[in-house]
């Protein structure tokens, strides 16, 4: 039997609770303490999910407990912060996307947790949703050829700011929030990009940043991707949580729609699949197919812990997500093609 980690979670807000959740899905991982400055918060989680000890100050925990790894759901500004303490206390640490507001700070904490010798991970889950992770399975089965084209389409007009009030103040949106998950699928479902070009909108008077970005991307493998994501788009048909795709190949397309449904197109005609996620009794109905997600790469990570292994979404991964975030702002603002250079982490 695999042995029992001790963890502890630092930010009580709105994910955590499903996050903690998705964590008590899973053997292996105990939840022995939170953390949040708001002492309300911090002490109606621990009373909600069974917690031995709550905090307000992280570097008292850390101090106190004995721990096997931390869970940092906190919002991007303390992911640093809190990254750097649990490299000082050499404790292995999760941090929530996006993972730094700029790739330097994101070079200096993995850097500081390679110099403490223990492994940073990223909780980037939407390419752990079940329909993306079976259009990958067929697309390494080579049923549609030499892929050429990708279009990745996350748009809706579901209001995140009731849930997610803090996401209207900020200077950096949709790319940042939702990008760091549709460019961290793009790089699942195609590998590492050469090139991009990114426009930006803000639809919603009402916000700080852009609510609307459309990317076009060359692959390294030559693919041409182009990646949507808007907060604006008034549809027939809502689509929130879920990203659409449609792949065409030499030998034909996969599309994956609504309500998980997957059509896979060859020149001997069209058939369908359904990927319907797990779904969880913890589970808030509107977010349910990202809420599943959080279960399965909560193992990956737990999996990697145990056995000294390397989940998907390393820090040095993320990093390469991350960089396309901010080339993709830095190609909106310079309205030029961006040449991706070769990160510094591998
Ligand atoms: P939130 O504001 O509701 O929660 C953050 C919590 O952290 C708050 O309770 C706050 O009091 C606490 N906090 C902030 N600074 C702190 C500090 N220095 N010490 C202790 N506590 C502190 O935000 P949220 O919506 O729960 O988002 C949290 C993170 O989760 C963000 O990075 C967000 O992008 C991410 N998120 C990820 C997904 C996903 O699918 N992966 C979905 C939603 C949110
Ligand atoms: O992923 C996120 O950070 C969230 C949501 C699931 C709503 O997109 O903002």
């Amino acid at each position: 039997m695999s042995q029992e980690l001790s963890f502890a979670v630092i930010g009580c807000g709105f994910w955590a609770q499903y996050q903690i959740a998705a964590w008590q899905e899973l053997e292996g991982a105990k939840l022995v303490a939170v953390c949040d400055h708001d002492d309300e918060k911090a002490r109606q989680t621990a009373k909600k999910f069974g917690v031995p000890n709550h905090y307000t100050d992280a570097k008292t925990m850390l101090e106190r407990e004995s721990l096997d790894f931390v869970d940092i759901i906190t919002t991007v500004e303390s992911h640093a912060e809190f990254t750097q303490l649990a490299a000082r206390h050499q404790l292995p640490a999760i941090s929530q996307k996006p993972f730094s507001p700029d790739l330097e700070t994101a070079r200096q904490m993995i850097m500081a947790h390679r110099a403490a010798g223990v492994p940073l991970f990223v909780h980037e889950n939407f390419r752990w949703q079940a329909p993306i992770r079976r259009v990958k399975t067929i697309l390494d089965s080579g049923e549609i050829g030499e892929v050429f084209k990708g279009r990745v389409t996350f748009t809706s007009a579901f209001p995140v700011f009731d849930n997610q009030p803090n996401l209207a103040k900020l200077d950096q949106f949709i790319l940042a929030d939702i990008g760091s998950h549709t460019l961290d699928m793009v790089r699942f479902l195609f590998g590492e990009a050469a090139n991009l070009h990114c426009i930006t909108q803000r639809v919603n008077p009402n916000i700080a940043g852009e609510d609307v970005a459309n990317v076009l991307l060359e692959m390294h493998s030559g693919v041409h991707c182009y990646a949507e994501m808007s907060y604006a788009s008034v549809l027939e048909k809502e689509a929130f949580p879920h990203t659409l795709l449609l792949i065409e190949g030499s030998e034909g397309s996969i599309r994956l729609d609504h309500n998980y449904r997957i059509i896979v197109t060859t020149r001997e005609g069209s058939y369908r699949k359904v990927a319907t996620p797990k779904k969880y009794k913890w589970v808030n109905p509107d977010y349910a197919l990202v809420h599943s997600s959080m279960v399965d790469i909560n193992r990956d990570f737990l999996t990697a812990l145990q056995n000294g292994t390397l989940p998907e979404t390393t820090a040095a991964d993320n990093y390469r997500t991350l960089q396309l975030v901010y080339e993709c702002y830095r190609s909106a603002k310079m309205k030029q093609v961006i040449t991706l250079e070769e990160p510094i982490f591998s």
